[in-house]
C-alpha cells in the first residue's frame, strides 16, 4: 500500500497550537504521510503580546534543489498561514515542481478574521494572495479573508445576499470548491458551499468561545478528510464538528489554542 504524501507548507510557532503544530499531527493521525515545508519559525504565533520570527525563505531554494534531485512529488499541498509576499511565488514555483498527476491544493488563506487583517499584513499581501486562487482546488476562506479578497465591505450581519455576492466576486478568481466558513447565524456557525456550481449552506451549533488555531484545524480535518475520499459535505461536517468538540473541552484556563490531542483519536475514527 502507498500511503498519499501532502505537503504542508505554513509557519512553524512554537507555541501556540496553530499551522504546522496543528496540521501534521492531524493529517498523521489519518495515516496520510505528512511533509512539511516551514516557511518561518516563530517564538508563538501573533496573537501573543509579542513574538519572535525567524525567515526560513533563504532556505528554501536549497530544500527544493535536494527534492528535485531525489524525484520528490506529492498527491496534495495544504497551505495555511504564509504572511510574506514572496512565498506567494515560491508556492507556485512548489505546485510546479513537485506535483504528482492530479494533485490536489487546498488553500486557506489565513490573513484575517472578525472584519480585520491579522498583526502584519498588508492589503498587499492580499492582492498577491489572489495570485493563488487561481492555483487551488479547495479553497478555504472564512468571510473576512473572502471578503478582503474581493473587494465586498465586511458586514456582521452574514446575510444571504451578502454572502452569496462574496462567493460570486470570488468565483472571478478560482475555479476551486469554495468553502466559505465562520458564515454566522443567530445561534449557528456554518460553511457556504459552491462545488461545480452547486451552492449549499451547512449550520452548526455555535459555541461561543473564539480560540485560535480553530481555523487551521478546520481546514486539517477537511484535507484529511477530502483525501480519505469523502464527500466535500461530510468533509466539512466532520471538520465542523471536531472544532466544535475542541472549543467544548477546552477550558478557560487555555487562552490560545485549543485542545485537540485528547480527542484527535475519537475524531479519526468516525
Ligand atoms: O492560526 C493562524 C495563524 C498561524 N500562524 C501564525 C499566526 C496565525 C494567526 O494569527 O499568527 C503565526
Amino acid at each position: 500500500m502507498n500511503p498519499q504524501k501532502i505537503l504542508t507548507m505554513q509557519d512553524l510557532s512554537c507555541v501556540g497550537q496553530c499551522s504546522l503544530t496543528v496540521a501534521l499531527p492531524i493529517l498523521s493521525s489519518y495515516g496520510i504521510e505528512t511533509a512539511v515545508l516551514p516557511t518561518a519559525v516563530l517564538s508563538n504565533h501573533t496573537m501573543f503580546p509579542s513574538w519572535s520570527y525567524l525567515d526560513l525563505t533563504p532556505e528554501i531554494d536549497s530544500i527544493f534543489q535536494h527534492w528535485e534531485k531525489s524525484n520528490i512529488s506529492f498527491d496534495a499541498f495544504l497551505l495555511g498561514y504564509l504572511g510574506k509576499k514572496k512565498l506567494i511565488d515560491i508556492a507556485i514555483n512548489c505546485f510546479q515542481k513537485f506535483s504528482k498527476k492530479n494533485a490536489k491544493i487546498f488553500l486557506d488563506p489565513v490573513f484575517a478574521d472578525n472584519g480585520k487583517l491579522y498583526s502584519g499584513f498588508t492589503l498587499d499581501y492580499v492582492y498577491e494572495m489572489r495570485r493563488l486562487l487561481n492555483y487551488a482546488d479547495v479553497l478555504l476562506p472564512n468571510v473576512t479573508e473572502a471578503c478582503f479578497l474581493t473587494g465586498v465591505d465586511y458586514q456582521k450581519d452574514h446575510n444571504e445576499v451578502f454572502i452569496e455576492k462574496i462567493g460570486k466576486e470570488l468565483r472571478k478568481y478560482t475555479k476551486a470548491t469554495i468553502v466559505l466558513t465562520g458564515v454566522q447565524k443567530e445561534n449557528k456557525i456554518g460553511e457556504w458551499i459552491d462545488q461545480n456550481g452547486e451552492q449549499m449552506y451547512l449550520w452548526h451549533e455555535l459555541i461561543p468561545a473564539t480560540r485560535h488555531g480553530t481555523g487551521d484545524i478546520f481546514s486539517s480535518v477537511f484535507t484529511a478528510n477530502f483525501l480519505k475520499g469523502l464527500e466535500v459535505k461530510e468533509c466539512s461536517n466532520r471538520a465542523a464538528s471536531f472544532v466544535a468538540d475542541c472549543l467544548k473541552i477546552t477550558g478557560e484556563d487555555h487562552f490560545y489554542g485549543v485542545y485537540f490531542e485528547s480527542i484527535l483519536d475519537k475524531q479519526r475514527r468516525k
